[in-house]
């Protein structure tokens, strides 16, 4: 395949500042006309050819100035529209009638159906399956689009912009005009057609303009839509009130459709959604799917900023949308909810997605070089490292200087296709920092590690702290530059409280933050007579990794003690990812496992410590993944040991506490009527941690099959078969509760997601068994990715013992599973494949096991492009 690169980069030969689409739905042939307004860019000359981007299409007709072009004057190729013979005038105008079939587009890109709706996707480069176009962002146009169907079918008709006209034609068709004043880029193109129920209400932004909203859903289902429409009214006016932007159009509709190929898309004025990120009630979503609801609208709506208004000048700046308003949203959740319990959250997300990124095969910086297929970028990299970024330049700057370069970037760009360096510029304008350094962020991949030892010379009243950064090789990126890490830190006594210091040289500190940029700094502070605590990257300030030289008892300390309550948790996370590995390593040995008493007692403190939010305790009580713990031995896995040593630390936790952790359950239980909260989230999460810590310390399945029964909301109720499938897989209650689930429940595939989830996910070597045969029932289905996602997603990524399995067999069904899906959908199935990425920290039987079945899936006919991207790259 082609390799794309980012020197490469050319503003294009011809603009488009007008585009008038108009469309004559029908499920198999659907025709759509593009009158385009085309101008040569000022340097074009006139032999200049126009190069459109197709796929897919068939071309019925083109005209250049209402004449008709004939064969001889364009070449066509499966992928180019090249017309050759254009009037020298500035500005023409082109006409283009195409052919294509919403109904047989399984690959859900371009124009498809789900569920009978007509609907779009069209980035990064989907609008080229719908017509002949300049498909690039930087190609902004003002967009006028005329939409004509069955009445009967498609009685709501949705475009991008403000409604402009609608009326009724002959044969029981009718059309609507849709017209967006904002220039944009075609990935911003959406088109919705259908019969839907909608969900209304009304914004008044902070000049006083009336908006009307509408969250459109399948009939019925309006009532599921109350949260996500009081998610998108806090989310107008956080943006408004946090960076002063507010809303330009007349109406802000969502949409939300059942087959989708990611969770949700910014299209301007027009947002569509997988479904599962609209709907929510408590008899059907979790707390978690309340959060991502609340997080996702918001994330899309923000994009009218930072995505829409200012968008991309190539796809190599993709960080740019995506980063920084990952940023956002993080921000708008952070102020919705508890700060620390929710960096705590994104935190575990990075690790778990970002650093395997960043740490394996295909590790890419977060504005990439070169991509042969660009929806694989759409990756942990981009979004949350990108988000990281945008987080660490508040940090240097502060919180006002932030906001000034922000304000300053709306104001320089508005309206413009940007790149990443624009965006450093209005900070070092704002600041009179340099940012070289720090750019570096963008441009290296690998995640760097931080060495820190720490010596304290009582006699002296001195700390010396030896800091040393190091940023392991990537591909394609043998020697790595020194970057610029600021490293939020303090150094706590021994009641806790920060000590302060008289002098500190060897490191520019500023606010309590180390600015690391040499290779070793030697940080020496005096007027410290006790031996302090190193408390480091408060607040997850850098996305390293640290290697300190500390004793347990200090950890144990940090855990009990510091201010910063990420550092307590990130404290007791890494204590007991340490006793997993050392159990692990007992395991293997053949032995018993075994744990620190201290660590059990504090594991009881924490839950019991009424002084901390309910949430936060759970955080502290969820322990690390497999995966994570996996990653943190780096090599010579055995995914079998992890588990056995991670099962016998929650068993042992939950009998060092079962008497106090049984109360506590008791206490927590609901009160009063259901509310979505963060606080009765919490609480809930709290109980269910606690339910797990039980059920498998007693071996008895009675607890959590009561709750499982009595339940009152979708929380409380899928936690108890969570831990009645993992805890008790044999156990008659639990195939009880399954069948009941899936009885109640069958007709609703996002609940019933949670049903192929929930055993997917349960661990152990015979969980194949069980996988194998949920891919043979009646419910399952190769045509919706959100199924797909559910089991085979779930079951590679989440559940370690299944997947890996010593045999390979785990590999046999994932390798045949990813070929049945990439003939459908080549995206879902690309994203599937990325679960092998790290399989070259296997123990070497997995290891080879894992290798052949990416030799079979890169030796399959026909790879598609997304697929042998993917599986290349983890080859190499
Ligand atoms: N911008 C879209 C993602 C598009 C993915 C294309 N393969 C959603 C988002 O990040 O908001
Ligand atoms: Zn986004």
């Amino acid at each position: 395949g082609q390799v794309f690169k980012l020197e490469d980069y050319r503003p294009s030969n011809f603009l488009i500042p007008k585009t008038k689409l108009s469309f004559r739905l029908d499920p198999d042939r659907t025709t759509v006309v593009s009158e385009l307004t085309v101008e040569r860019n000022a340097e074009t000359s006139d032999g200049t050819p126009l190069v459109l981007d197709g796929d897919g299409l068939t071309l019925v007709e083109l005209e250049i100035d209402g004449e008709k072009v004939g064969p001889n004057a364009y070449d066509l190729t499966p992928e180019k529209l090249t017309v050759h013979a254009l009037p020298k005038r500035k500005s023409f105008r082109l006409k283009v009638t195409t052919e294509i079939s919403p109904s047989t587009n399984t690959a859900l890109m371009g124009l498809y159906r789900s569920n009978g709706v007509y609907c779009t996707q069209c980035e990064a480069e989907g609008f080229r399956r719908i017509t002949y176009f300049l498909d690039r962002p930087d190609v902004l146009s003002v967009y006028t689009v005329r939409i004509e169907a069955d009445r009967k079918d498609a009685p709501l008709l949705l475009s991008n912009g403000n409604p402009s006209d609608a009326g009724e034609l002959d044969g029981g068709r009718h059309y609507a005009v849709w017209e967006d004043p904002f220039p944009k880029p075609s990935y911003l193109f959406a088109l919705v057609a259908g019969d839907l129920g909608v969900l209304e209400d009304r914004f008044t932004t902070m000049s006083g303009r009336e908006v009307a909203l509408g969250i459109y859903v399948e009939h019925g289902k309006e009532p599921r839509a109350t949260y996500a429409m009081d998610a998108l009214k806090r989310s107008m006016k956080w943006d408004e009130e946090v960076f002063g932007r507010e809303y330009d159009l007349d109406v802000f509709n969502i949409v939300a459709v059942s087959d989708f190929n990611m969770g949700a898309m910014e299209n301007k004025g027009l947002n569509v959604f997988n479904d599962k990120y609209v709907l929510a009630d408590e008899e059907t979503a979790t707390d978690a799917d309340f959060a991502n609801i609340e997080a996702i609208i918001a994330h899309e709506y923000f994009h009218n900023w930072t995505g829409n208004r200012i968008t991309c000048r190539d796809w190599f700046q993709l960080c740019l949308k995506e980063g920084l308003t990952v940023y956002r949203d993080h921000e708008f959740s952070a102020d919705q909810r508890s700060r620390a319990v929710k960096r705590i959250a994104e935190v575990r997300t990075l690790k778990a997605h970002q650093f395997p990124e960043d740490q394996g095969p295909l590790a890419h910086p977060v504005r990439p070089r070169r991509y042969r297929e660009i929806n694989n970028f759409y990756t942990a990299t981009v979004y949350e490292k990108g988000s990281e970024i945008v987080r660490m330049i508040r940090t240097v700057l502060g919180r006002e200087k932030f906001r000034e370069g922000m304000d300053l970037y709306f104001e320089r760009h508005d309206g413009d296709a940007a790149t990443i360096e624009d965006f450093l510029r209005v900070f070092e304008d704002v600041s009179q920092k340099d940012l070289s350094q720090f750019a570096l962020w963008y441009h290296q991949a690998g995640t760097p590690n931080v060495t820190v030892k720490a010596s304290h010379d009582a006699q002296r009243a001195e700390l010396v702290l030896d800091v040393e950064q190091s940023s392991p090789p990537t591909p394609g990126e043998s020697r790595k530059r020194l970057m610029h890490i600021p490293l939020a830190f303090g150094l706590v006594g021994p009641s806790g409280e920060d000590f302060t210091w008289d002098t500190a040289e060897g490191a520019s500190i500023e606010n309590s933050i180390l600015h690391i940029r040499k290779r070793k700094h030697s940080i020496r502070f005096t007027g410290i007579s006790e031996r302090p605590r190193v408390s480091l990257n408060r607040g997850f300030s850098a996305p390293v990794t640290l290697s300190v030289e500390e004793k347990p008892e200090d950890r144990a300390f940090l855990a009990r003690h510091d201010s910063d309550l990420f550092s307590r948790w990130q404290a007791l996370n890494t204590l007991m990812t340490e006793a997993i590995i050392e159990a692990s390593k007992l395991i293997r040995g053949g032995k018993e496992p075994q744990f620190p008493d201290d660590l059990l007692v504090l594991c009881g403190d924490i839950a019991a410590d009424v002084s901390l939010e309910e949430a936060y305790r759970a955080l502290a009580l969820t322990f690390p993944a497999e995966a994570d713990v996996a990653r943190e031995i780096g090599s010579n896995i055995d995914p079998d040991a992890i588990l056995a040593a991670r099962d016998a630390l929650v068993a042992a936790v939950g009998s060092a506490n079962g008497a106090s952790f049984a109360t506590l359950y008791e206490k927590l239980a609901a009160e009063g009527p259901f509310s979505p909260d963060a606080q009765s989230a919490g609480r809930r999460a709290l109980r269910n941690a606690l339910l797990d810590y039980l059920s498998a310390s007693s071996g008895n399945p009675g607890r959590a099959a009561a709750q499982f029964e009595q339940a009152t909301n979708m929380t409380d109720r899928s936690a108890a078969l969570t831990t009645l499938a993992v805890r008790h897989p044999a156990a008659p209650e639990t195939a009880a509760a399954l069948a009941r689930f899936e009885e109640r429940y069958g007709s609703d595939p996002l609940v019933l997601d949670k049903w192929f989830q929930i055993q997917a996910a349960a661990p152990g070597r015979h969980s194949l068994e069980t996988v194998r045969s949920l891919s043979e029932h009646r419910a399952f289905s190769l045509a919706n990715p959100n199924r797909i996602r559910s089991l085979i997603g779930t079951f590679s990524s989440a559940n370690q013992t299944g997947f890996h399995r010593p045999d390979g067999e785990g590999y046999r069904f994932f390798t045949e599973m990813v070929l049945a899906v990439e003939r459908r959908n080549p995206q879902v199935a690309a994203r599937l494949a990325t679960a092998l990425r790290s399989w070259r920290s296997l123990e070497p039987g997995r290891r080879a096991l894992a290798r052949e079945a990416l030799l079979r899936i890169s030796s399959a006919e026909n790879l598609s492009p997304d697929l042998r991207d993917i599986v290349e790259r983890t080859l190499a």
